[in-house]
């Protein structure tokens, strides 16, 4: 492992104050399951403020003794430029732009390691703010079983921070970071080199510095995060409003400045800083990963291959709802008999009770009769829970959507949408199906 060294050039962090670690990562990449396995699931969760994003944060355990250190789960992205209010959220804590938010003392990127190209372009985002990093590795089984070997000391030194593979879901490496957040802020310093991860034109270096000053007058303290944002603020193509830092009104006409000199020397801002970007995440990922069967076919493929398929797909589908629906009509008919008798039961015996008259008829008729019409329901939707929850887990309902995905968006659903609509289809059958109800 290849931590570089240098010396921060803003002072040691606060010691009485609580240390911050953020993590941050593409969604899926197993944040929460490492936010979980250091804090011992014992999370505060509450909204960032003004917004109905989740904040999620807790407190390391088994930390260090007199060290309060919090740990705080980002919404995953892609990028550092958002597409939605999470991202958004995810970017402006990492820019410091937070109030709530102080300055991380580390940020641990969570990389997916079975797509590691992808996570990559955003872990180089990260890591050019300067923030003291660390690459969590995580998903090294699933890496593995695609045939992918990382050079771990390699990446490292080609990131120029710490990369600890692990296997967060079953604790692997999860000691290692631990040891590195346990002796924070002494064991870990900023980025080697941040601003030499992507090599970007001179031209755009020249506005991007000009950019940064204007950013750091602002007050933006970190100079590699300044340089960051300028190069983000150059190159944002739709949401340049809401990427300003706050108070940078005036920067929005000093971006349109330098695009229109990038242009007269024609250089597509557009394009040019994410084509330097992949391209130098390409040249890390074939430098660092090594394919050892580039072509076995993994389970996960084979299934696909048929699930998916056009035609067998939809007729594994067809088979599949037909089963469901039965096994819940076959299933749940006793336990609504049962229900259905109990409720008539209580329903007679609350009417001996009362005298005729409009109390009768409003417990028996309405209330008991009412609630028992809805109760009898209870054994199918349990039931329907249980399979879609099942199908859900087995990884069906994702292919089952995307197989749906190009008849649902005939009319402008996306296939996800498929699986609400299954369950309203299950309680619009119950209405019609069997055909002749035991009772009206
Ligand atoms: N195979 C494998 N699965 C993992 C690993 N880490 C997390 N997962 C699973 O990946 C899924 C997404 O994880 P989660 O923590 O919710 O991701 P988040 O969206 O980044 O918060 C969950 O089902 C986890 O159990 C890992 O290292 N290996
Ligand atoms: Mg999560």
């Amino acid at each position: 492992m290849t931590a570089s060294r240098q010396e921060p050039p803003t002072p040691a962090p606060r010691r009485d104050a609580p240390l911050l670690v953020a993590l941050t990562g593409n969604p899926n990449c197993g944040k929460t399951t490492l936010f979980n396995a250091l804090t011992g699931l014992r999370a505060k969760v509450g909204n960032y403020s003004g917004v109905t994003v989740e904040r999620k944060e807790g407190r390391l355990r088994g930390g260090p003794p007199h060290q309060h250190v919090v740990v705080l789960d980002l919404p995953g992205t892609y990028s550092l430029s958002p597409q939605s209010l999470d991202e958004q959220i995810a970017r402006d804590a990492l820019l410091t732009r937070l109030p709530e938010v102080p300055v991380p003392d580390a940020v641990v990127v969570v990389v997916d390691a079975s797509n590691l190209q992808r996570n990559l372009f955003y872990a180089t985002q990260v890591i050019e703010l300067g923030h003291p990093t660390i690459i969590a590795l995580n998903m090294a089984d699933v890496a593995r079983e695609n045939g992918l070997e990382v050079n771990v000391e390699q990446l490292s030194r080609a990131l120029g921070v710490p990369v600890l593979p692990m296997v967060a879901s079953k604790g692997e490496g999860i000691a290692e970071l631990r040891v590195l957040l346990n002796t924070l802020p002494h064991s870990l310093t900023q980025p080697a080199n941040p601003a030499g991860l992507v090599r970007v034109r001179p031209e755009i270096e020249r506005e991007a510095a000009s950019l940064r000053d204007r950013i750091a007058a602002l007050g933006q303290r970190h100079a590699a995060t300044a340089r960051a944002e300028a190069l983000l603020l150059l190159g944002d193509d739709k949401n340049l409003e809401n990427n300003l830092p706050r108070a940078g009104g005036e920067l929005l006409q000093q971006v349109h400045e330098a695009r229109a000199r990038l242009e007269a020397e024609g250089i597509d801002w557009r394009t040019a800083l994410i084509e330097a970007r992949y391209t130098a995440v390409s040249a890390i990922f074939e430098d660092c990963v090594r394919e050892t069967a580039p072509d076995q076919e993994t389970l996960s493929d084979r299934l696909d291959r048929v699930l998916t398929h056009r035609v067998w797909g939809l007729v594994i589908l067809a088979a599949v709802l037909t089963l469901m629906f039965q096994s819940i009509f076959t299933f749940a008919e006793l336990p609504m008999t049962l229900l259905e008798g109990v409720v008539g039961w209580v329903g007679r015996e609350v009417g001996t009770l009362l005298p005729p008259g409009d109390l009768r008829s409003l417990i028996v008729d309405g209330a008991i009769a009412g609630v028992g019409a809805v109760l009898v329901f209870l054994p199918q939707i349990c039931l329907l829970f249980l399979f879609i929850g099942f199908l859900e887990d087995t990884g069906y309902m994702a292919r089952a959507a995307f197989l749906m995905d190009r008849l649902m968006s005939k009319v402008g659903l996306h296939g996800k949408s498929f699986i609400p609509m299954l369950s309203s289809f299950a309680c619009a059958c119950r209405a019609s199906w069997p055909p002749a109800p035991s009772k009206a």
